[in-house]
C-alpha cells in the first residue's frame, strides 16, 4: 500500500530509516527489533538514550496526550500524575502465564499454556497493534552495569509512560546499549504493547489499553511477552517479569536466588552492621520496613532495596545480596509524614511519577494517610469531585509513587556495590489477624524454608481480585515463581545443603498485622518495628533470649526492648501469643496447601510438617 507511504513489508519509510540508523552494531538486536516492527507496524521507532532531555520531551508528549498532568512545583517539583483506565490498576494474576515447554515445569501454582500455541495466539494480537504509535526500544540493565555479569534486557514498548517509568526504575539508555553491544551480551527480550492501535483519524484516550490482557513468560528462552496493560508490574517488564519470574528460573539453573525481598542495613549502638532481607507479600510493608525510622535510641537502619533481592553465593559460600532496581514503585496510601517520613522526604525532592492518587485544588496530589488532615475537596483518581463525605477512597488503594532511589537520604552506600553485601538473615512476613506471632526464629535452615513454603497472608489491592482473603504465599513469591514451585522449594533446600547451615542466613517470621480481640492492631508497627530488628540482630549475635514455642523461638516481653513504647499489656500479649489451637487450625490450612504439590513436594518439607504436627501433639 504505497498511498500512505508503506511498502510491502508493512514498514513505512520512516521506520525503515530508523532501523537502518540503529545506534548499535549488535545485529541480533536490530534483527529482533525489525521482526517486532514487522509484526506490530508502528508509526516510528525511538531508540531510547536515557537522557534527561529525552525524559522531559516524552513527559511533555504525555502531558499533551492527557496521560500525564504536570503538578505544581511547590510540593513535588518536576513531577507528574497519571490516571489509568479504571480496569488497569494492578497486576492481573489470572492473566499471567508461565509458558514453559512442559506444563509440569510450570507447576501447580502457575497458569500454563503451550508456548507455541501462546505465541501464535499472541502474534495475532500483536499484528498491527502499534499502528499510529511510536515503538520505543529501551536497553536496560538490572543491577549494576559494573557487575561481573551484568543482567541486560531490552524492552520494546509502545507506551511512553513505560519509558519514563523504566528510566526511574532501572538503568537504561546509551551506556547500557554500548556495553551490551560491545560484549555481544545476552539480554532478556521483553516485548510490551498496550494493545491499542490508533487508526487514521481515530481519537486517542488518556490511558489506552486493551481489555484482553496477557502477561506471558517463556522461562527457557528467558523472554517476556506482555499485551494489553500499561500498569506497574504488567508493563514495567524489568521488575516482576524479569527480576523475579525470569530471574528465578535463571537462578534455579545457575545456583542463585531472585526473591521478593527488601534489603535493610542495620547498625547497632556499637557500630556493628548487618544486612537483612525481608520477604512480605505485595502491599504488606516492604517499602515501609526498608525506609523505617527506628524509634530505638542508638539504632540506625538504612535502605538497600525495597522490593527485590538477588542473592548470589561468593567463592566462600557467603550469600551476597543486591537490589537490582534503581527506583521505588511504592504503594501511596498509608505513606505519610508520620508513618514513613523517609519516603516522604525522597518524594518531596521531586522527579516522581504518581499513578491513581487524587488531585488537590492547588495542583498537587493526595492519598489516604499522606497527612492526618483530610483536604476538603479533591479530584479523585477517577476524575470525580471528592469530599470527605464521599464515602469512598480518593486515591486507588493500589495507587503508587515512582521515585528514584538516589533521592532516599537513608540509602546505604552499599546499594552501589556491584556484587552486593553479605546477607545475615531473611525475615518472612505476612498480613495475618491471628495465629502468627510478632516475631519468631526458625531453628534451622530447613525449618526456615518450611516457614517460607507455608507463609500466608490476607490478599491486598496490589493484585486484581478479592481483598482480605487468607492465602498461602510461599516466600511472598506465589505470583512470581517462574517455574515449578516444588522445584523452587527444593532449590532453597539444596542451596542450604550446598553452602552449609553456617553460611546460610538465619530465618525469622514476623507479623505486624495481628489484631487484639477488640479488633485493633496489636503492634504499633512502622518505626516501632526497630524493636523486632534489634531482637533479630541480637539473636544473630547470640545475646538475646527467647522461648521455645511451636513456632520456633519467640521473645518474651523481657527479651524485647520496650523502652519508651506505649503499648497496653493486652496488646503485647496478643502480639506475642503462640496459641496451640490457632496453630492446630493453621496446620489444617498447611496440609491443604501442601497437598497441591503431591509427590513433587520435597521430602524435607514433609519432615518439617510432621515435626510441627508432633510438637502440636506434645503441647
Ligand atoms: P509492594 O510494593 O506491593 O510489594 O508492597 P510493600 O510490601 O512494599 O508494602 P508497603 O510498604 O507499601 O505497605 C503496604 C501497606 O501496609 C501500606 O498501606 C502501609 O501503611 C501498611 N503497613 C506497612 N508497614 C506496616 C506496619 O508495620 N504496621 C501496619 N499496621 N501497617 C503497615
Ligand atoms: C507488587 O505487586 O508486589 C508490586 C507492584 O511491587 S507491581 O510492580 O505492580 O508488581
Ligand atoms: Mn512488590
Amino acid at each position: 500500500d504505497l498511498s500512505n507511504g508503506t511498502v510491502s513489508s508493512g514498514l513505512n519509510q520512516q521506520v525503515q530509516d530508523q532501523l537502518a540508523q540503529a545506534p548499535t552494531q549488535y545485529t541480533e538486536l536490530v534483527d529482533w527489533v525489525r521482526e517486532v516492527a514487522e509484526l506490530t507496524e508502528p508509526e516510528s521507532i525511538v531508540w531510547v538514550d536515557g537522557t534527561e532531555e529525552e525524559y522531559d520531551r516524552l513527559a511533555g508528549e504525555l502531558v499533551e496526550a492527557g496521560t500525564f498532568r504536570r503538578l505544581s512545583d511547590h510540593e513535588f517539583p518536576n513531577s507528574y500524575v497519571a490516571f489509568s483506565d479504571p480496569d488497569d490498576v494492578a497486576r492481573v494474576e489470572e492473566r499471567t502465564f508461565i509458558c514453559s515447554e512442559t506444563e509440569e515445569a510450570a507447576g501447580p501454582t502457575n497458569n500454563w499454556r503451550d508456548p507455541a500455541e501462546m505465541k501464535s495466539l499472541m502474534k495475532d494480537l500483536y499484528r498491527g497493534c502499534m499502528h499510529g504509535r511510536t515503538m520505543y526500544v529501551i536497553p536496560f540493565v538490572m543491577g549494576s552495569l559494573d557487575a561481573s555479569t551484568p543482567r541486560f534486557g531490552v524492552e520494546i514498548t509502545d507506551s511512553a509512560y513505560v519509558v519514563c517509568s523504566m528510566r526511574i526504575m532501572a538503568t537504561i539508555g546509551s551506556d547500557v546499549l554500548k556495553k551490551m553491544s560491545d560484549t555481544n551480551a545476552f539480554y532478556v527480550k521483553a516485548l510490551h504493547s498496550i494493545g491499542a492501535p490508533l487508526e487514521e483519524g481515530q481519537q486517542d484516550v488518556p490511558w489506552p489499553c486493551n481489555p484482553e490482557k496477557y502477561i506471558v513468560h517463556f522461562p527457557e528462552e528467558r523472554a517476556i511477552w506482555s499485551f494489553g496493560s500499561g500498569y506497574g508490574g504488567n508493563a514495567l517488564l524489568g521488575k516482576k517479569c524479569y527480576a523475579l519470574r525470569i530471574a528465578s528460573a535463571m537462578g534455579h539453573d545457575q545456583g542463585w536466588m531472585a526473591e521478593h525481598m527488601l534489603i535493610l542495613k542495620v547498625t547497632n549502638p556499637e557500630n556493628k552492621t548487618k544486612f537483612i532481607s525481608a520477604a512480605f507479600p505485595s502491599a504488606c510493608g516492604k517499602t515501609n520496613f526498608a525506609l523505617m525510622d527506628p524509634t530505638l535510641e542508638g539504632w540506625k537502619t538504612e535502605m538497600v532495596g525495597d522490593d527485590i533481592s538477588w542473592i548470589n553465593f561468593d567463592e566462600n559460600g557467603t550469600p551476597r545480596v543486591v537490589n537490582p532496581e534503581a527506583g521505588m514503585f511504592g504503594v501511596a496510601p498509608g505513606t505519610g509524614w508520620s508513618t514513613n517520613p523517609n519516603a516522604m522526604r525522597a518524594i518531596a525532592k521531586g522527579n516522581n511519577i504518581f499513578t491513581n492518587v487524587a488531585l488537590t485544588d492547588d495542583n498537587s496530589v493526595w492519598w489516604e494517610g499522606k497527612t492526618d488532615e483530610v483536604p476538603d475537596h479533591l479530584i479523585d483518581w477517577q476524575g470525580n469531585d471528592w469530599t470527605p463525605e464521599s464515602g469512598r477512597p480518593a486515591a486507588h488503594p493500589n495507587s503508587r509513587f515512582c521515585t528514584p532511589l538516589n533521592q532516599v537520604d537513608m540509602l546505604a552506600e552499599e546499594f552501589y556495590e556491584p556484587e552486593g553485601v553479605p546477607l545475615s538473615a531473611i525475615i518472612f512476613g505476612g498480613r495475618r489477624k491471628t495465629t502468627i506471632p510478632l516475631v519468631s526464629e526458625a531453628e534451622s535452615w530447613s525449618e526456615g524454608v518450611f516457614r517460607g513454603v507455608t507463609l500466608s497472608s490476607e490478599t491486598t489491592a496490589a493484585a486484581k481480585g478479592a481483598v482480605g482473603v487468607v492465602r498461602r504465599d510461599p516466600m511472598a513469591m506465589l505470583p512470581f515463581i517462574g517455574y515449578n514451585a516444588s522445584d523452587y522449594f527444593r532449590h532453597w533446600l539444596d542451596l542450604g545443603e550446598k553452602h552449609g547451615e553456617e553460611n546460610m542466613p538465619k530465618v525469622y517470621y514476623v507479623n505486624w498485622f495481628r489484631r487484639t480481640p477488640e479488633g485493633g492492631f496489636a503492634w504499633p508497627g512502622f518505626g516501632e518495628n526497630s524493636r523486632v530488628v534489634k531482637w533479630v540482630f541480637d539473636r544473630l549475635e547470640g545475646t538475646a533470649g527467647g522461648e521455645h514455642t511451636l513456632m520456633g523461638t519467640v521473645p518474651t516481653r523481657e527479651d524485647l526492648d520496650l523502652t519508651g513504647l506505649k503499648i497496653e499489656d493486652n496488646e503485647l500479649d496478643a502480639a506475642l501469643a503462640v496459641n496451640v489451637d490457632e496453630i492446630e487450625a493453621e496446620l489444617i490450612g498447611i496440609d491443604e496447601w501442601l497437598e497441591k504439590f503431591g509427590d513433587d513436594l520435597p521430602q524435607r518439607i514433609h519432615e518439617q510438617r510432621d515435626a510441627l504436627a508432633q510438637r502440636i501433639e506434645e503441647a
